[in-house]
């Protein structure tokens, strides 16, 4: 295995929690990168067009804004509408042979241990006017122990404080998990449940280290670091990747439909048979699943052409 990481940076990520690794994607990449979101997205919307339904599956992978979705907002173009793309390796086998990048693995592996699992893909479009992604720590969505997690956001934009770059609490993934919790007046489990999930306490302003970033820029961060990214008060769009990963002997912590009604008993009345509908897993049977959803793949096997096989 050759070492992407040098002594220094993985010196870096152990004290600190991240690492920016610069250029991880060389710019021909990050330009294909773009170019397979906004298909999946073009694929989405003829589909949507031809038969007026979003369907189950894709309505997971193409998340619109909630507000388009009401028809509250008339976004001026089909890209600006979608605010991220979840689990693409399920249906794009471009973004199946990226999460298995020799660089991204090889520096995972370096980071987490050898045998690692993809947990999710996910594609952040951040166009402008998207709210803040509030301050959270990874593994609280995904309570595995050990920590051996870790994402890896990487920038397909410039990203800057702006637009609404990726900001961390340097050092903060020392001391496990804090309190997460939905924000007072939230209404519950609703699909944006997740998304407002967050830290009960929020860093002081004066300790954050904001990260800009270029196209190809990629973070590694530890799944304690505690991470949260504003606004986007920009007028372009923030285009980012993210994957993040485990090393396979890590375990869950808490039983998904515990950490549900955990989430649901801090966050107001839920929707119990929506959210009953959102389990697809089994935890007692499949102790690899995490939070309500099964790791995407496992990446074992050797290196070939650029890409773990
Ligand atoms: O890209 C963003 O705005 C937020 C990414 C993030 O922190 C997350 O999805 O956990």
């Amino acid at each position: 295995m050759s070492l992407l990481l040098t002594d220094a940076q993985l010196a870096e990520y152990k004290d600190n929690g991240y690492i920016v690794v610069r250029g991880l994607l060389t710019p021909n990449e990050v330009a294909e990168t773009r170019e397979e979101m906004r298909r999946m997205i073009d694929d989405w919307y003829d589909d949507f067009e031809s038969s007026g339904k979003e369907g189950p599956a894709w309505k997971e992978v193409v998340q619109r804004d909630p507000a388009v979705q009401r028809g509250d907002l008339v976004p001026e173009s089909r890209y600006r509408a979608v605010r991220k793309l979840y689990r693409m390796t399920t249906t794009s086998s471009f973004f199946e042979r990226q999460a298995r990048h020799k660089k991204l693995v090889e520096a995972c592996q370096q980071l987490v241990g050898k045998d690692i699992r993809l947990l999710q893909s996910m594609a952040l479009l951040k166009p402008p006017g998207t709210a803040q992604k509030r301050w959270h720590q990874d593994n609280a969505y995904f309570r595995l122990t050990p920590i051996d997690v870790m994402g890896c956001w990487i920038a397909i934009d410039p990203a800057f404080v702006q637009n609404g770059c990726m900001h961390v609490l340097s050092q903060s993934h020392g001391n496990g998990i804090a309190l997460h919790r939905m924000p007072e007046g939230s209404e519950g489990m609703t699909e944006q449940g997740a998304v407002l999930y967050s830290l009960a306490d929020i860093p002081d302003e004066t300790q954050v280290t904001p990260l800009p970033m270029e196209p190809g820029d990629a973070l590694l961060f530890h799944g304690a670091l505690k991470h949260f990214t504003p606004p986007n008060r920009s007028n372009v769009d923030r285009y980012a990747v993210q994957y993040h990963y485990a090393a396979a002997h890590c375990q869950p912590t808490v039983c998904p439909i515990d950490m549900e009604n955990s989430v649901k008993a801090t966050g107001g009345p839920g929707d119990d048979d929506k959210r009953h509908a959102a389990f697809d897993c089994d935890p007692c049977v499949e102790p690899q699943f995490w939070f309500f959803r099964k790791a995407e793949m496992t990446v074992v096997g050797e290196e070939k052409g650029g890409v773990y096989i």
